[in-house]
């Protein structure tokens, strides 16, 4: 039998923190190996990276996910009770039901819902001194989700919803007032959206048939039962706050275009260069560190023995920078993905293996429609300047974004 090799400090809980995206990565250069193992959170945990590790990662046989995220990250970023702890049938009923929300009529509608938004917001812009793109993203993803997932918002209620929803992002691997923040959005966020899927229940609120209330509200588990009021919020919570969170990739995309300016030409061409670019802008910005499971049963991989209950964790930043899959990884050339026909194991910012099967990420078709619509309106309805500075991405913050959130100025329509 092989022995992993071992980090030998008593917990790198800390060291994550500080090391942020590139602590899995390092470690993995250092041993000179795509599996290692340390001690996080006062547990061993085995790490993996690389395209073999991704496969064994997303073999639903091999893992769950039942009691994998720690506990703060389900005070902030997941809650409890929702499709991401969840294993087996009840797991694929859950997803299911979430799929059955992104038909492709679905994804283009919440694609035109945001450009309509944004169209809305020029005027405003062309007034205004300096707009920082990153709170105008939240904002414009707030507004377009809630239309599109028959969530009313009052006059009034829109920066109280947004701040709460983006808490929960934030704080996501956060300690101190970050961690807090999060966990007070998250308490108001559930008692919002519980309340609403109370409402449709008891009729007091009518949400569009198809719109995510109205099949959250109305979904039964494999024993015929609604979810608990409080699940329901969870699972409603699930679809508008990475939605909200898209406004991270929306600023990644405008820092490509300025540091990459003939894209801006390229992707006002033709579609497919608008894909390429969406997608190296997937791949190479911070995002997503890791994802969490526990071992299902004990079984040898590769001669290692990976023992019942041992928390593992894939490093999805580090698979999409593994130089030997993505040849001089930290450069951004959308040119590699001319011709690229699809790896569910190699590109996996929003994780990897099957949508409906496994655990990756519900709305990566959104996301992609949304940063698609997002290029096409940076280059083509709208021009700006983009004045001197601080547009550097600290590794060890996570979730990361260029420091200044991307700040714009003289922005004049176009289109
Ligand atoms: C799961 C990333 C946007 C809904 C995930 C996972 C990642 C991820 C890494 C976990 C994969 C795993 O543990 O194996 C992202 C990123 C996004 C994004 C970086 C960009 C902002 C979205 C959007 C939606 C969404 C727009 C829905 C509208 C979900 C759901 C899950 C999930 C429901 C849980 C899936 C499951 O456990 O089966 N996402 N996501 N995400 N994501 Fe996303
Ligand atoms: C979502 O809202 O579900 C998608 C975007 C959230 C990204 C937040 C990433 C921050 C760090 C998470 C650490 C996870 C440790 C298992």
């Amino acid at each position: 039998m092989a022995t992993i090799p071992t980090d030998r400090s008593p917990d790198s809980t800390l060291s994550f923190l500080r090391a942020g995206y590139r602590f899995v990565g390092d470690r993995c250069e250092r041993y000179g190996s795509d599996i290692f193992q340390t001690r996080l959170l006062l547990e061993p945990t085995i790490c993996l990276r690389g395209r073999a590790a991704v496969e064994l990662f997303y073999d639903v046989d091999r893992f769950v996910r039942e009691g994998a995220m720690p506990l703060r990250g389900q005070r902030t970023l997941t809650g409890r009770g929702g499709v991401q702890g969840l294993d087996g049938d009840a797991h694929q009923r859950r997803k299911a039901m979430f799929m059955s929300l992104m038909t492709p009529s679905a994804v283009q509608h919440l694609g035109q819902l945001f450009a309509d938004e944004w169209q809305a917001r020029i005027p405003a812009w062309e007034l205004a001194g300096p707009v920082t793109l990153h709170p105008e993203a939240t904002l414009m993803l707030t507004r377009a989700v809630c239309d599109w997932a028959g969530v009313p918002l009052a006059a009034g209620e829109l920066d109280r919803r947004a701040t709460d929803l983006k808490a929960m992002i934030d704080s996501a691997a956060a300690l101190g007032p970050r961690h807090w923040r999060g966990r007070l959005g998250r308490l108001r966020g559930e008692r919002w959206a519980g309340d609403l899927v109370e409402r449709v229940r008891d009729g007091s609120l009518a949400a569009p048939e198809g719109s995510a209330l109205r099949v959250i509200a109305e979904h039964r588990d494999d024993a015929g039962r609604p979810l608990a009021p409080r699940v329901a919020a969870v699972e409603l919570l699930n679809v508008l706050r990475p939605t909200v969170a898209v406004g991270r990739l929306v600023v990644f995309a405008a820092l490509a275009l300025h540091d990459h300016p003939a894209w801006r030409q390229r992707v006002r061409e033709d579609d497919d260069s608008t894909e390429r670019f969406v997608q190296e802008v997937r791949r190479c910005y911070p995002f997503f560190p890791v994802t969490a499971a526990r071992v299902r049963r004990s079984f040898q991989w590769q001669g290692y023995h990976f023992p019942q209950g041992r928390r593992v964790l894939l490093d999805l930043y580090g698979t999409d920078h593994h130089p030997a899959l993505w040849p001089e990884p930290d450069l951004f050339r959308p040119e590699r993905f001319t011709g690229w026909r699809g790896d569910p194991f190699t590109l996996i910012p929003q994780g990897g293996g099957g949508h409906l099967t496994g655990h990756r990420c519900a709305g990566e078709w959104i996301t992609i429609e949304l940063m698609k619509r997002a290029v096409t309106l940076l280059t083509g309805a709208i021009r700006y300047d983009v004045p001197p500075q601080n547009l550097a991405i600290d590794l060890s913050r996570m979730p990361a974004l260029p420091a200044s959130g991307f700040v714009v100025t003289d922005v004049r329509r176009t289109g």
